[in-house]
């Protein structure tokens, strides 16, 4: 169905709703799909036709749509052959079915090719959220789409005539296995992240949103991609933002919004009185995040608000300084106060550094994540109650963190790289009680800070290049969640922390038939700790672990330096090669 069809048909629906409210509460609605994830061939940029995982033979893949109290029962067929697969809905809190929240390695294991797996769950949150594959760096390959929860008591409904949605991605030609292949090498020693092909509106270029004059729009909005933040502004035109990542906002005027992969925004956009120009629509990959310029890259993607289908479409005006809207200063409308008495505080370090095989990892305090041999949420459920509120049950490269409930937690993150990083917690939204400037260093303490009465709350926050943020939430959601950076590369370097919240509460949770039923296929443990050892969940001999750390005597800086001189010379070639040979030898001791 159609967006407009299906807004003319809430249209409808509303106005029964409005007769028969007296009489009974809104029925919530079952929307039951069948997606078949297989290979399709796309050209989104018309540069290059790429394999694309689409769903039931198309690309893009569908718009889900639904409203608050709405359960969505989709049945997943991997028909991939090739790999596996899992879904997520982004953004959803999944209270009481941490099970559905499809991170592979956390809450179930992947979806192998020829099996097929149920989600089942209720859209409780009001919104613009999306959802993609959550599994082995594979969502760029094209799996990933909008979900749009509609709010009948949402504030500002009455206020807009009509809705509209704009996706907004970066784009890459080849694939992601040989684009991580050439990104986690020791040819890569930087890790300069694979930069993007073109940038996607909508999943095309040079599209046209017809616009009626004197109408106001709410505009729903998402960043799908896989690494580039977009500057987005309408020329002519002032935003509104009403809502943050799920979160209904106090109305901010707006010229330009900044949005990182996983972040929504939805504005309230009122068009012009006369039909005379049309205006282009601008989304402008931050190039701050790219170690090289490829030649002939267009960083930005135009569209149009079209008024006039016979008037010209205006090139957009080059901008010499992009300013766009600071979120920090949204303010929820539901007026939730700051929490101001922290239970539980702890501190996430950021770094970029080299592994002993020469390659570019991520690391949280000096850790950097490697999957479990048993999803965690497994592991939770099978070591007893009593051992589940223990971190080490979870291994040593999961990075988990284990909260109790019902406490105000609080997040301090330090970024101790040069990169902006957008961060995104599963299963929560949270405040933002403070972000740095950049090169801000280490949070040190709140004194000296003015903290917000009404602090902004989202899901998916950036923190500045060398700089620190905190946040806080409450521990309200029982289940196994992830605190990860949303960059996609950055997520295969190991950019991942896991959140045990009160493991004790989903004690006899349910795991579904199917979903068992797919880990045997793919001849995964479903219980016991991370190493898979059920007798003696202390013991965890034989957990995944991380390749070694550098020969002793090798600083980082160093071995950049030795690679790069080397790369171009045929001695260079030799010590590579001994360097190939070294590193088989530690991997395999
Ligand atoms: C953008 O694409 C989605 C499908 O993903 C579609 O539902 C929507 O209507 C498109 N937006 C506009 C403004 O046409
Ligand atoms: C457009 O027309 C409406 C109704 O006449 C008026 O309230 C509004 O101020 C006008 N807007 C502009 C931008 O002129
Ligand atoms: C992309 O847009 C920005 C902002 O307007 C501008 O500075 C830059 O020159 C544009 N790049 C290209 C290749 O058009
Ligand atoms: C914790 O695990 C140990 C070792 O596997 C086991 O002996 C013990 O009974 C478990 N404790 C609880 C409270 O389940
Ligand atoms: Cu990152």
């Amino acid at each position: 169905m159609a967006f407009s069809d299906f807004f003319w048909h809430g249209i409808v629906a509303k106005v029964v709703i409005t007769v028969t409210v007296l009489l009974a509460p809104i029925a919530a609605e079952t929307i039951e799909l069948d997606f078949s994830i297989g290979w399709v061939t796309a050209n989104p940029d018309g540069l290059y036709d790429r394999p694309t995982i689409g769903v039931n033979g198309q690309w893009p893949i569908p718009l889900i749509e639904a409203t608050v109290g709405d359960r969505l029962i989709l049945h997943v067929t991997n028909d991939l052959g090739n790999a596996s697969t899992s879904l997520h809905f982004h953004g959803l809190f999944q209270n009481g079915t941490n099970h559905m929240d499809g991170a592979t390695g956390i809450v179930q294991c992947p979806i192998p090719p020829g099996e097929s797996f149920t989600y089942d769950f209720k859209f409780d949150q009001p919104g613009t959220y999306w959802y993609h594959a959550h599994n082995d760096g594979q969502y760029p390959e094209g799996l990933r789409g909008p979900v749009i929860i509609h709010d009948p008591e949402g504030p500002y409904e009455g206020e807009y005539d009509e809705e509209l949605l704009i996706t907004f991605s970066d784009w890459y030609h080849r694939s992601m296995k040989d684009l991580i292949a050439d990104f986690i090498s020791f040819k890569n020693p930087t890790g300069a992240e694979p930069v993007p092909d073109s940038a996607l509106m909508n999943d095309t270029q040079n599209f046209q949103v017809k616009v009626q004059p004197g109408k106001t729009y709410l505009i729903h909005m998402v960043n799908m991609g896989a690494f580039a933040a977009q500057y987005i502004w309408f020329e002519g035109h002032t935003m509104r933002i009403v809502e943050v990542d799920g979160v209904w906002t106090e109305a901010a005027d707006a010229d330009m919004i900044y949005m990182t992969p996983a972040q929504r925004y939805s504005v309230l956009l009122t068009t012009k009185n006369d039909t005379s120009e049309n205006f282009a629509i601008v989304g402008a990959m931050d190039q701050d995040l790219f170690d090289v310029l490829p030649e002939g890259l267009n960083p930005n993607v135009t569209g149009w608000l079209v008024y006039d289908e016979s008037k010209p479409l205006p090139e957009p005006a080059l901008l010499d300084k992009l300013d766009a809207f600071d979120d920090v200063k949204l303010v929820p409308t539901d007026g939730e106060e700051l929490f101001e008495n922290v239970d539980y505080s702890f501190q996430l370090d950021v770094k970029m550094d080299n592994l002993g095989d020469g390659a570019n990892y991520a690391f949280f305090n000096d850790l950097t994540y490697v999957g479990p041999k048993v999803p965690s949420l497994y592991t939770a459920l099978s070591v007893g109650s009593g051992n589940s509120t223990n971190p080490s049950v979870y291994g040593t490269n999961t990075i988990s963190h284990v909260l109790e409930h019902n406490q105000v937690i609080e997040i301090v993150l330090n970024n101790a790289d040069p990169g902006k990083h957008p961060f995104h917690l599963h299963g929560h939204n949270f405040q933002v009680v403070y972000r740095s400037e950049e090169e801000a260093g280490v949070f040190i303490d709140h004194e000296g800070i003015s903290l917000p009465k009404v602090p902004m709350r989202r899901d998916t926050l950036f923190v500045q290049p060398n700089g620190n943020f905190v946040i806080r939430y409450r521990s309200d959601n029982p289940g196994v969640w992830l605190f990860h950076c949303h960059i996609e590369w950055h997520m295969v370097q190991g950019l991942i922390a896991t959140i045990i919240e009160a493991p004790e509460a989903i004690q006899g949770l349910e795991i579904p038939d199917d979903h068992l039923r797919v880990c045997k296929t793919a001849g995964i443990a479903t219980s016991g700790n991370a190493a898979g050892n059920t007798q003696d969940v202390f013991d965890l001999a034989g957990e995944n672990a991380p390749v070694h750390a550098l020969p002793a005597g090798f600083t980082t800086k160093g071995y950049i330096a030795m690679v790069f001189s080397c790369v171009a010379g045929v001695l260079g070639i030799i010590v590579i090669s001994w360097y190939g040979a070294l590193d088989l030898k530690t991997k395999e001791g």
